[in-house]
């Protein structure tokens, strides 16, 4: 890959307890594969982040050393990018604070400023309604060139009016998410520092990137977690989740990703992490019966040792 004669760095930060952050890392890869330099952090606090604190006043409090960090490693990047659901919004706020500078932009993106964009854009210099991946590579080519940013779809600046909608027709056009190592950051709250993955050793960087789960029916068996995104959006309903608002957000339409496509990612994964043992395979149940089979062969033919 060829790096752009450019001086846009972006710092992408999940602040989540769990690091998959597909979106994020998504992001991530298509910058890159233009030739444009990311960092990703990752701030997972598992002593505050309680998986049951779904309240708007999310108690994540990093210690201000902690914080220094961070702004030390994103100093030069022209673009911070704050991933955030809606739990996460006073945590985005102080990340915000502690991190705008009069050079850079700080712009929020995923559920939360997609579905409140306005209390949103109270405190970040953008956001991002919807998907971010075009609208993100448009917002660094354009700073990148000197040109307008204004009027890029789904980035609503703060005093500009609501920007146009655009959602990605061809899923099968995405990347593989980013995994890093290369400018890969995450805190231990353990060891209270932020971490390079790419100075830890190899069994430490897996342990950071993938979940751990007891293997069903075999206590203290514990197998490693990839999540792999199969599609895009969701046909039903239910009134409880997000998807029934994201939906007239983003769009209804439901995007399938190919099976080819899926079949490269866990090849990939395989090759590229040695995840002999994967075999928890996160995927919607909405995949029609001819392709779960197929793909249950697939992953047993490729020594999977079995797939949910
Ligand atoms: C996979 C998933 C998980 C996974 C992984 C979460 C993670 N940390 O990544 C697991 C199972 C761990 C999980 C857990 C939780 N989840 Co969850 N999860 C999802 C799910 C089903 C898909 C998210 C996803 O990966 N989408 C695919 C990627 C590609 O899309 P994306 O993340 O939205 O990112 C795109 C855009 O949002 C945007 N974007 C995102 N970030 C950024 C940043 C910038 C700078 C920009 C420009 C753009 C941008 O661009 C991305 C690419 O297009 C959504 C439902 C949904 N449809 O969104 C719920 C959802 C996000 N989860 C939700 C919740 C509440 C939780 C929990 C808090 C539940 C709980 N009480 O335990 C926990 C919190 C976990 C944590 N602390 O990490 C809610 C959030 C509701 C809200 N209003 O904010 C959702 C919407 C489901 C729902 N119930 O309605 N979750
Ligand atoms: S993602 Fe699941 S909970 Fe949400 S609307 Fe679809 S089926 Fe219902």
């Amino acid at each position: 890959m060829i790096l752009n004669d450019s001086n846009i760095q972006v710092s992408l930060i999940s602040p989540y307890s769990n690091t998959l952050n597909l979106g994020l890392r998504i992001i991530s890869a298509i910058l890159r594969n233009s030739g444009y330099k990311t960092q990703m952090i990752f701030l997972p606090s598992h002593s505050s982040d309680s998986a049951l604190n779904i309240s708007p006043f999310s108690n994540i409090d990093y210690p201000e050393t902690i914080i220094q960090q961070v702004v030390n490693i994103t100093r030069d990047s022209s673009i911070i990018g704050i991933s955030l659901m809606d739990n996460y919004m006073q945590v985005g706020i102080k990340l915000t604070q502690a991190l705008k500078n009069k050079s850079n932009l700080v712009i929020w993106g995923g559920v939360l400023p997609s579905l409140n964009p306005e209390e949103a854009l109270q405190y970040a210099d953008a956001v991002c309604i919807g998907e971010g991946e075009d609208a993100m590579l448009e917002l660094v080519r354009k700073m990148n060139n000197s040109q307008d940013i204004n009027s890029i779809p789904n980035i609503w600046f703060k005093g500009k009016s609501r920007p146009e909608k655009k959602y990605i027709s061809d899923v099968s056009s995405l990347p593989l998410p980013d995994y890093g190592p290369e400018g890969h950051f995450i805190y231990s709250e353990k060891e209270q520092i932020i971490l390079s993955l790419e100075t830890c050793d190899e069994d430490k960087y897996q342990d950071y990137l993938f979940e751990k789960h007891e293997l069903p029916g075999v206590p203290g068996e514990m197998q490693t977690v990839y999540h792999i995104e199969t599609t895009r959006g969701c046909p039903h309903n239910c009134t409880y989740c997000a998807n029934n608002i994201l939906k007239k957000i983003i769009t209804p339409k439901v995007r399938w990703k190919s099976l080819d496509q899926i079949e490269d990612e866990l090849n990939w994964v395989k090759k590229k992490f040695l995840l002999l043992e994967l075999s928890v395979l996160k995927m919607t149940a909405l995949f029609i019966e001819m392709t779960l089979l197929k793909l249950r062969k697939f992953l047993k033919n490729q020594g999977f040792l079995s797939a949910a």
